[in-house]
């Protein structure tokens, strides 16, 4: 269980002269309360709607891209100035917002591993239910390529869009919709289970569960090959690459709402998948070819009854539908209630193996967040977590509050909507002041040293 008690709100500041004589002697406070936060959060840009994505243009300009979720996708240029004119504006492709939360919009932006040759780069996002989708469901998730200026890598047109996949999606949540590109050129996909509590639901949920059925795209990591076949290929591995067993795009399988997925830029370049959990787990995850995460048969460690969301089934399940068993989390934390006051909140937010240089005391770590700790209040939570080293059993990380200046508990008072990383591994906090996707509340944040 994840450690928040022992991170006290004050900062304790110890005297620097002190400080600096016990770090000279090798001495450094044992315990992490003792020491203040050697990492600050430095302003990038403000004044955005509830910010997705941010990667980095890599044309060798140092200039980063900032996707908002009710369309923009802007520049950012090395000082920290919003360019006037966007890279891409997406909103007139965009399914009109919920005027509340909501969970559509800009989600998935990667830019294609060889951009500066092909000046490619894909987008998810949320398109108006398409003509020939089911009736009476909500919304159509689209990957689609574009294609920058060859006069201006910091300019995109909308007539470039080529529509790679559309996925058909009941409800308006749950759609996840992150992207990454992996070691292998291949574009990975985090597709969340449809909505609906329990993944259960008479529009648009499997008897079984969207989770588990691999008749579905929905709750699932894609794979995809973007550099060949009509519209896309389907890698040669893929485990259904047949269609026989599954639907060829699946890598795996079993999740519920992955909002997170990062490639290690280091190791051995492993995938994580944070999952959102329904009532009780928050859960990061490693993902291999063919894995069955468990959704809706399990929840973190535990087995999931959706008659019961709040109660684990005394007799779980521990294999999937084939026979073969499911892949656990290498970590979980409880979803915040009223009795789990130590959570780090209500929905996790993916994040990035710190690969930079400037804060070498994260390298290796898995920096990530937490939404909120609350729906009504911006309350969300900054996270490390720790591996166990290489051959020390089964894989169980731990994580405790990323203490910053000023927030040693890690709690920024604000929304996380997604972290970020540039190019050279350094990482960002995208934050919003409301639960609204729209509006000016959109912060962009660099962690840096102190
Ligand atoms: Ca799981």
């Amino acid at each position: 269980m994840p450690a928040h008690s022992g991170f006290h709100f004050a900062p304790r500041r110890r005297p620097a002269t002190l400080f600096l004589a016990l770090t000279i002697l090798g001495i450094v406070p044992s315990r992490a309360e003792d020491a203040a936060p050697q990492i600050a959060l430095k302003l990038i840009a403000e004044g955005l709607s509830a910010p997705t994505n941010l990667t980095s243009l890599t044309d060798g300009s140092g200039r980063l891209l900032v996707a908002e979720q009710s369309g923009l996708i802007d520049v950012i240029t090395r000082d920290g100035t919003k360019a006037e004119r966007p890279f891409l504006d997406l909103k007139s492709r965009l399914v009109p917002a919920n005027p509340g939360m909501d969970e559509r919009g800009v989600l998935g932006l990667a830019l294609h591993p060889q951009f500066k040759t092909n000046r490619k780069f894909y987008v998810v996002y949320s398109a108006p239910l398409r003509a020939d989708g089911p009736k009476d469901w909500d919304h159509t998730e689209r990957l689609s390529e574009f294609r920058a200026s060859a006069s201006d890598f910091a300019v995109a047109s909308l007539d470039s869009e080529r529509v790679l996949l559309d996925i058909d999606e009941p409800d308006w949540n749950h759609n996840s919709g992150r992207i990454a590109f992996g070691p292998d050129g291949k574009l990975y996909w985090t597709v969340g289970d449809g909505g609906a509590p329990n993944d259960v639901g008479v529009r648009g949920h499997a008897p079984e569960g969207n989770g588990q059925n691999r008749q579905t795209l929905l709750g699932k990591v894609l794979r995809l090959d973007v550099d060949s076949g009509t519209p896309y290929g389907i890698p040669a591995d893929n485990p259904y690459a047949d269609g026989k067993n599954g639907r060829p795009e699946i890598y795996a399988y079993g999740l519920r709402n992955p909002w997170g997925i990062s490639f290690d830029r280091g190791g051995t370049h492993e995938l994580i998948v944070t999952d959102i959990g329904q009532e009780r787990w928050e859960e990061i995850n490693l993902i291999v070819n063919g894995g069955n995460y468990g959704w809706r048969l399990r929840e973190g460690f535990d087995g999931f009854d959706p008659k019961s969301a709040y109660q684990a089934p005394a007799n779980p399940a521990t294999v999937g539908a084939d026979g073969k068993p499911f892949v656990d989390p290498v970590m979980v934390y409880p979803t915040m209630r009223r009795n789990t006051p130590t959570s780090f909140g209500v929905s996790i937010v993916g994040g990035y193996i710190y690969r930079g240089h400037a804060l070498p005391q994260l390298a290796g770590k898995y920096v990530f967040a937490d939404w909120s700790r609350n729906f009504g209040i911006p309350d969300g939570t900054l996270v490390v977590a720790t591996r166990p080293p290489a051959g020390a059993g089964p894989e169980k990380w731990t994580a405790a509050p990323l203490g910053v200046q000023d927030r040693p508990d890690g709690r920024i008072k604000s929304f996380v909507w997604a972290l970020g990383q540039d190019e050279d591994g350094e990482l960002y906090v995208l934050t919003n002041g409301s639960i609204i996707a729209a509006g000016e509340r959109g912060k962009v944040f660099k962690l840096v040293p102190r």
